[in-house]
């Protein structure tokens, strides 16, 4: 594929073509291998061939009907007119529904009685986003080994840590990064069609944490028919764009933002987010953000939390419980780097090495942004560059430079849906709880760890609020947030 067009990604690759890596069964990576990609990879690309022997393939809405039985499930209802301003969880209606009463609505259009009967099909959607298996499934644990995240090197991972959406078509969830990890997706039916940037086009993409939901940045542009004049920045954006089709797998890198949309009457899909290093650190921030947000919001309007407060997040918003949670993800933090620490002096001293006392002392909360981070992603720049891996089985989603063709769908990118021209016009249209339920997103920072307000840990506080408003009401801070506030507002 030729750099700076859209992505491309064939769907009916002979397994293990161009693959010189060839795993067990005939898979293009082994789990080594494809780890080691997804550990070193700083763009979004498409694994081939990697899932054509995993029982989740089969899972279609018609067969999930039949393992969910008459379980109850949230629909997120949105409209299917795109304006511009992005459909957040906040501004949707809910429906709950059995996954029989989603597919009659769908394929019917219409429904006369029921729980969609309010929702024109013509012009809602409905979307069972963001399902924690281990809530969907509850009591049918075995379905957890249907999905097999240890072929991409990851023993053990499996449908527990995963999370399923079903979709109709319009379905999407507005642009957003998550802080935590990167993320692989698998496409079990239909196609979905991700709009993709860079974390370096973060200043473009106008991030806001209003709606707030813990480990989600949200964008305020929508991205796929923006208000060029409210956020001209974004003409600047990145846009990496890519439809990925069944028995695909994406990869999603650390902070790339992404808006993800059904193109086809029904999709499933299944993602799991693997952890990484950085996210000791962002659990902290992510903390520190709670308990602002929390604070501030909830002193304005008392009553109405679920104005600006995701429908995702359950979790109990006190101030007192988003302390513990601030000061549970200071002392996670505090311990690996002590542990890392330690390892790195016996690696040290078994290589009968010596090194500056000052090279092995943890990154403080200044150097911590600008040395440790940056040695991370050097360390995988350097990776990255070291092998190429890309082929057939692994498709690069690369930058969109070119204008979309007109038609909708197929296997090319760009089916003209929400693009806007250079004038801005556009033409065509276009998370179960994390902390308690998801060990795999808040690991380190249990929500016992969190919630049980009198353990040790909590008692004594390492972190206190006024510790924390020294920090947030620093002179240098005040000042990058009176810049923040005042640009882009009519001087
Ligand atoms: O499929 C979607 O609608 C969104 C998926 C997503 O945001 C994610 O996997 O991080």
């Amino acid at each position: 594929m030729a750099a700076g067009s859209e992505a491309s990604v064939p769907q009916t690759l002979a397994a293990g073509a161009g693959g010189e890596e060839e795993g067990k069964h005939g898979k293009p990576f082994t789990p080594e291998k494809a780890k080691e990609i997804i550990m070193s990879l700083q763009q979004p690309a498409v694994f081939c061939n990697m899932v054509f022997d995993w029982p989740a393939r089969h899972w279609t809405a018609e067969h999930l009907t039949e393992v969910l039985g008459g379980k109850q499930i949230r629909f997120r209802m949105g409209l299917q007119r795109t304006d511009t301003a992005p459909q957040f969880e906040t501004t949707c209606s809910y429906v709950d529904a059995t996954l029989e009463e989603f597919l009659t609505w769908n394929c019917e259009q219409s429904s006369l009685s029921g729980p969609f009967a309010d929702y024109d099909h013509s012009k809602f959607w409905a979307y069972a986003d963001y399902k924690y298996f281990v809530n969907l499934f509850e009591d049918k644990t075995d379905v957890f080994q249907e999905v097999m995240w240890s072929d991409f090197g990851f023993p053990g991972r499996n449908g527990q840590e995963s999370t399923l959406w079903i979709g109709s078509l319009g379905a999407h969830t507005p642009c957003h990064l998550d802080s935590y990890g990167c993320n692989l997706v698998f496409q079990v039916q239909g196609r979905k069609i991700w709009h993709l940037f860079p974390p370096e086009d973060t200043p473009f993409l106008y991030p806001t944490r209003i709606p707030y939901e813990e480990s989600s940045v949200f964008s305020k542009v929508n991205v796929v028919n923006p208000d060029l004049k409210r956020f001209p920045q974004f003409q600047k954006a990145q846009r990496h764009v890519v439809t990925l089709s069944p028995g695909q797998v994406l990869f999603v890198p650390r902070h790339w933002w992404h808006y993800v949309e059904s193109i086809d009457p029904v999709t499933v899909s299944i993602n799991s987010w693997i952890e990484l290093e950085e996210d000791h650190l962002a659990r902290v921030e992510e903390a520190i953000t709670r308990v602002l947000v929390c604070a501030l919001k909830t002193a304005e309007d008392p009553r109405n939390p679920r104005a600006w407060l995701n429908p995702t997040e359950v979790e109990e918003i006190s101030h007192e419980v988003n302390c513990h949670y601030l000061n549970g993800a200071v002392s996670a933090f505090l311990e690996h780097h002590r542990a890392s620490r330690e390892t790195e002096g016996q690696a040290l001293q078994t290589n009968g090495k010596h090194r500056k006392k000052e090279e092995l002392h943890m990154c403080n909360h200044v150097e911590v942004e600008q040395t440790c981070s940056p040695n991370v992603n050097k360390h995988r720049a350097t990776k990255q560059k070291a092998v190429d891996p890309f082929g057939p089985n692994l498709v690069a989603v690369t930058l969109l430079t070119e204008e979309p063709p007109s038609e909708r769908g197929g296997v090319v990118e760009g089916d003209g849906k929400g693009f806007v021209d250079k004038d801005g016009e556009g033409f065509g249209q276009l998370h179960g709880t994390k902390w308690e339920q998801v060990p795999s997103r808040g690991e380190t920072v249990s929500a016992e760890h969190v919630a049980s307000s009198s353990t040790a840990a909590v008692t004594a506080a390492l972190v206190t609020t006024d510790d924390l408003l020294d920090c947030v009401v620093n002179p240098q801070v005040t000042r990058m947030v009176a810049q923040l506030l005042l640009q882009g507002r009519n001087l």
